[in-house]
This record gives C-alpha cells, structure tokens and sequence, in this order.
C-alpha cells in the first residue's frame, strides 16, 4: 500500500505514535509519506520505503496567523495526486481532519477517490476539540472521514458523548516497539543519581496543566519522608517554572532533577522504580506504556483511557486524580522491596501486549476494510 501519514512533528504523543506506525509499516514493505511542517523528530534516517514532504508556509504582511490548514490540503492534494496514494491517514483532528475532508473534494474534482482515515488521539476531543471555537469543524470533519480510530476505548466514548458522531469509531491501542527499549541498564547513570541505593521516581511529559506535574512533586515530597528517594523530571512546558518553584518551597530541590526534553526516555527509564502520571484527563497514556516496556511500574489517575493500560493493583496503581494521600500510599506499596519486583515483571507482561507485532496488523485490516468501503460507496 502506499499510505500518507499526516501529523504533528513534534515531541507530543499523537506525532510520536504516528512516526513509529509509519516506520512499522515501511518495514513491512508498505511505502509511507510523511506530509508535516517539519521533520518528525524519529525520522532522521534513510529507508527506501519512507519518504517526507515539507508543508510550506508562505507569510504575507496581510496575514497575522499564515494559513497552514491551506497550505497542508494542498500538499495533501499533490502527494496523493503525484505520488498516487491509496490512502491518507491523518493523526490529531485538528486540523488535520478538515485539512483532508478539503483535499479529499480537490482531489474528487480531479477524477481521484481518496479514503481518509482519522485516528483521534486526545486533547483533540477532551479539551481542545470541543471547545465552541472548533467543536462544528471537529464534528463534521470526523463525520466526514472515511474511517476513524480511537486510542482507548474511554477516548471513543468521549468521543460520542461530546460530539453528535454518526461514524463508527474501532478502537485501535497505541503500541511500542519492545525491541527499542529493550537496552542494556545504564547502571553508571542509576549510581550516579543514587549514590546511597535511593529508589528513583520518574515523570515525563510536556509540563501542562492537564499532567498535574505538581502532583507528582507532592506525592515525591511525601514518599521521601519514609523511603531515601530521588526524583527524576523529564520534558519542558508551561508549568515548568511553577514547579521549580514548588520544588524550592517544599525543599525537595537536592532530591529533584529537572532534565529538560530528552529523546532517548528509555535510558532513564531502564533504571527507573515508579513512573507517575497522575493527569487529569488522558486518552492513553504512552508515556506510561513505554515506563512498562522499561519494566517499571505505573502509579496514575484513573483518568480517561489510563486504567485500560495500567491495572489496578497489577501492574501498579490507579487514584482518583488529585488523591495525594492515596498515590502516596500506593507509591510505598509498590517501592516496598517485598512488592517491587512483582510490579516490575507484570508492567513489563502487560506491556509486551502492547508490542507493534500486535498492534500493526490491526491497522492494516483497517486501511484495507476503509479503502474497499470507499471504492465501492464511490462507483
Ligand atoms: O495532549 C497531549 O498530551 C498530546 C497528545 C498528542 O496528541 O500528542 O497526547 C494524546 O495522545 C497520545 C498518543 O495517542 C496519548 O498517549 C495521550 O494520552 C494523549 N494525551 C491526552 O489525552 C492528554
């Protein structure tokens, strides 16, 4: 198949899934096209069967914000024309749906079917999609996709519940490539944080408010108070001076690591005791799955999607979002040297479920079932 792959570049989950379903399908003989403003940031190698293409954004002294849902139908439009696509498949709703339901009637008018799929990841329903401003654009353009996917089951029933959905949405979990974390420990780095043996906690994400990262620092402050432990920060946004200062205030700064963006996780991870997540809305989680796949288990909110990943009690814990108390005792739950390895072998079991090897096959079934859908709705 020759398949577009349309999403955001960046560190964020939805582009993250969207680079490495690509490069899964390129090993698999498929040839994929990359259509973004930028170089997704796990793309930066030479494959025979992947290929990009830049969005480019023209500015003009009249236009305060440039046009990009313009300028990427209309690369859509050449990449499928020229490059004779069997299907688009764009990641996040916004705008990339409507970016496509655009191109889909250019290319119409060109004598070309061309199937979209949109996969929902998130934010583009819980939060942005149905604010007011963008809530007609997201509804239709979801309605006007071709086929369209969900991250969780709890994601596809937001979906419905927020929006006035006439399209059957499947469910299709994000995935890891097991074998990318499967590295060595980095043992040298685990002494270097934890010179006394401390255990070491672990959050990573993109410092918005939704993480409710100020959690994770008080959960930290109080777990530090019975077990000798470090804490490891990773990831940049807007709450990340706020929780500096947090830090500072509660005197947790000689234990706390601010890392920054960092893009091989999983060396942190490998040498990890517990991953925090404690959102307060999340469709999935992948941070958290690839927290597993370093075999380290997960104290999170019950949150969106979450718990379908991280089971309770199981393979770490799920508290109700903002429950200090009850995340902290957990988190001494699980850091006990009686209960921690057992944590750590089923969050690694559980994770392996989520293997691409499992998971790619599904969204092959699914291109093929939407393309012959709409080749024969269009005759
Ligand atoms: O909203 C974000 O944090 C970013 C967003 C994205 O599109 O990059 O993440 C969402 O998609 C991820 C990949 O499917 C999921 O793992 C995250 O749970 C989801 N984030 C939220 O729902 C908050």
């Amino acid at each position: 198949m020759k398949i577009g792959i349309v999403c955001y570049p960046t560190f964020g989950g939805s582009g993250v899934v969207a680079t490495e379903l690509g490069k899964a399908l390129a090993k698999e003989g498929h040839q994929v096209h990359f259509v973004t403003y930028r170089q997704p940031t796990r793309l930066d190698f030479f494959s025979e069967n992947l290929f990009y293409h830049e969005v480019d954004i023209k500015s003009y002294p009249l236009f305060e914000h440039a046009p990009y849902e313009l300028a990427l139908a209309s690369k859509m439009v050449n990449v499928v024309k020229y490059e004779g696509l069997d299907l688009l498949h764009v990641h996040y709703a916004i705008p990339h749906a409507s970016a496509a339901y655009m191109a889909k009637q250019i290319l119409k008018s060109h004598g070309i079917e061309i199937p979209v799929v949109t996969t929902l990841h998130g934010t583009d329903i819980t939060l942005v999609g149905k604010d007011p401003s963008y809530e007609p654009v997201v509804t239709f353009s979801i309605n006007e996709s071709d086929g369209v996917t969900a991250v969780s089951e709890d994601l596809k029933k937001a979906t419905y519940e927020h929006f006035d959905i006439k399209n059957g949405i499947e469910v299709i979990p994000n995935f890891i490539d097991l074998d990318r974390f499967k590295k060595q420990k980095k043992e040298h780095f685990k002494r270097a944080i934890c010179p006394n043996d401390e255990k070491l906690l672990v959050h990573t994400s993109n410092f918005r408010k939704v993480k409710r990262v100020e959690d994770v620092i008080q959960v930290f402050y109080e777990v530090r108070k019975v077990v000798p432990s470090k804490l490891l920060l990773v990831g940049d946004g807007p709450e990340r001076d706020k929780m500096e200062r947090l830090c500072r205030e509660l005197g947790t700064c000689e234990d706390t690591r601010f890392l920054g963006k960092l893009e091989a996780v999983e060396e942190v991870l490998s040498v990890a005791d517990l991953f925090l997540i404690p959102s307060e809305k999340e469709s999935f989680g992948l941070a958290a799955l690839e927290a597993m796949a370093c075999e380290v288990p997960v104290l999170s909110s019950n949150a969106g999607g979450i718990p379908e990943l991280n089971i309770d009690g199981v393979t770490g814990f799920a508290c109700d979002v903002g429950d200090i108390k009850g995340l902290t005792e957990k988190a001494l739950h699980i850091l006990s040297d009686k209960n921690l390895p057992g944590f750590k072998k089923r969050a690694l079991a559980r994770a392996k479920e989520f293997d691409v090897s499992n998971i790619l096959p599904r969204y092959e079934a699914f291109y093929k079932k939407t393309i012959e859908k709409t080749l024969s709705l269009s005759k």
